[in-house]
């Protein structure tokens, strides 16, 4: 139904437009009360109106801050009419209804732009405002609610055609009055977490913005959801979904997993595809373009990857998305995507596409959180990217170039797959994978394990391991991981050093003729 509006209130900080839209209220016998420095502003301009206090029978006081928190101004905006109990309750305490409420919050975010101090900050945090707003928005059946100046002209249109404004109007008007509150106190809530240092703001900015509910967490029986930081890095949590299903939570976390790995490999240097299980990588390569990365990583285990998270750091291309499609694949997230793999993607209805505009900077600072009983983890993000100027050569042997590109490439995948971790690697792609395991020698016998399985399905002569590189995640406690990486064919290793029986791991490896590497950086993953 329509409502015609007998009385407004108006408070704004913001008086663009104020006063054209006022007499036009005022000319449609729309009856003006306005606080303070809104209400000077209309009188001057020769306007009919009543000032709040004279409502409230308080004076505005405290600096301001109590200026229409008052039951005669709440009761107002919130009462409905026609409900014999409000109307009683309104006539028992001289409540009169408010209708139209045109109210524009304190300047929080301007006055965040100026890097004002601290104190004129929290001056600047509206609590009457907002406290209106939501009465009115509530109230919608009832009340008009504009927080906007541009929206003054559809309250002014609507009233000059029907003289009064339709739901379907207060309805658009009260969805959009809660989202600027909302914005409002996600605002408010990330100066303060940051105000009270780097640790909080992260968090602090991540308990204001939930981006969606999920449909349960990691089984069914839990509940799951996806925040949103402040953090502008492109990722998952902002990425844009062109099509498939709803993603679920395990979704999001093995995407994440796929996306921050493939990050490591810079765009312009090289093609790379990572797919990902279970948050770990089963196949992780680079290519002569992003097919054949594809197609290389999918070699590494074609098994393991059926029903996988396929990560890319170049834009989706047509014919990757045409090989993509051969298997089932449950998400991808790239960069971009051409219109043509988009096309091609749509045969597969299910099939995720999820597009970032960007890839995350692997060195950049960050933090990441875990949940512990009656508390919370907090650590800065993994930030350390090895590259030649860390390396030391430990061995008899110097690594061939082939061996420290290939060596350079494992340590980058190492990092991302859960510890204990040992990653083989030849020719830029991967070829056996050790997750997880509690004990580096395990991890060492199961990455020597997928990859003789492999090979065998493959039909390959000789084990894929042969002529390859291992990376080790930490450093080998004893002799017994790096034996098991000779004995299955890798010609060189790296690995962070620091052990006690680092000098042990030295002469194994130096008398089985092996390179090896010490980086002195470790990337645990737990
Ligand atoms: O300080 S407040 O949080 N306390 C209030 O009771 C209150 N009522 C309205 N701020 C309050 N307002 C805000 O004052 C409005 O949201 C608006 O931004 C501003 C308008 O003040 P003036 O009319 O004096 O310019």
């Amino acid at each position: 139904t329509d409502i015609k509006p007998a009385r407004a209130l108006l408070s704004v900080s913001d008086k663009t437009g104020l006063l054209d839209f006022a007499k036009a209220l005022a000319a449609h016998g729309v009856e003006l009360i306005s606080t303070g420095g809104t209400a000077r502003a209309l009188a001057e301009a020769g306007l009919k109106v009543t000032d709040v206090a004279t409502l409230t029978g308080f004076p505005e006081m405290m600096d301001g801050r109590l200026k229409t928190l008052h039951p005669n101004v709440h009761g107002g905006l919130l009462m409905v009419r026609g409900n014999a109990e409000h109307e009683k309750a309104a006539k028992d305490h001289g409540i009169a209804s408010i209708d139209l409420l045109v109210v524009n919050l304190y300047p929080f975010e301007e006055t965040l732009k100026k890097n004002a101090p601290h104190d004129e900050m929290i001056e600047n945090i509206d609590v009457g405002g907002p406290a209106m707003i939501r009465g009115a928005s509530k109230n919608h059946d009832f009340v008009t609610v504009v927080t906007d100046p541009s929206d003054y002209q559809y309250v002014l249109s609507a009233l000059d055609k029907h003289g009064a404004i339709p739901k379907a109007l207060r309805e658009v008007l009260a969805a959009k009055a809660f989202a600027r509150t909302s914005a409002y106190d996600a605002a408010i809530a990330s100066y303060l977490a940051r105000h009270i240092g780097e640790s909080a703001f992260s968090w602090g900015a991540m308990s204001t913005s939930m981006k969606e509910v999920l449909r349960y967490g990691e089984n069914p029986h839990q509940t799951g959801s996806l925040w949103l930081s402040a953090d502008p890095r492109p990722g998952v949590a902002s990425a844009r979904q062109i099509q498939g299903k709803e993603l679920s939570y395990n979704n999001i976390n093995d995407t994440d997993a796929a996306f921050e790995l493939v990050a490591e490999f810079d765009p312009s240097r090289t093609a790379a595809c990572a797919i990902i299980k279970h948050a770990n990588p089963c196949g992780v390569a680079e290519g002569a373009n992003l097919a054949d990365a594809y197609r290389r990583a999918l070699a590494s285990d074609p098994v393991s990857a059926f029903g996988g998270i396929i990560a890319l750091n170049r834009a989706l291309d047509a014919e990757t998305a045409t090989e993509i499609v051969k298997i089932f694949t449950e998400v991808i997230i790239a960069p971009d995507a051409s219109d043509e793999a988009i096309k091609i993607l749509g045969a597969k209805k299910n099939l995720r596409l999820l597009l970032t505009g960007g890839l995350p900077d692997p060195r950049a600072a960050g933090l990441t959180f875990k949940s512990v009983a009656g508390g919370l983890l907090m650590q800065s993000r993994d930030d350390a990217v090895v590259d030649d100027a860390d390396l030391k050569v430990v061995t008899k042997r110097q690594p061939t170039n082939q061996e420290l590109t290939d060596l350079l490439f494992a340590y980058r995948v190492v990092k991302h797959v859960k510890s204990n971790a040992i990653v083989f690697a030849k020719s830029a792609a991967t070829v056996g994978i050790g997750a997880g395991q509690m004990s580096r020698v395990d991890a060492a016998r199961i990455a020597v394990l997928k990859a003789e399985e492999i090979g065998r399905d493959a039909g390959a002569a000789e084990l894929p391991t042969r002529g390859s590189v291992v990376a080790s995640d930490a450093f080998f406690p004893f002799a017994d991981g790096l034996i098991t990486a000779a004995e299955a064919g890798a010609t060189a290793a790296i690995q962070p050093g620091g052990s006690v029986k680092d000098q042990e791991v030295i002469e194994a490896a130096d008398s089985r003729g092996m390179a090896m590497i010490m980086t002195g950086v470790r990337h645990f993953r737990h």
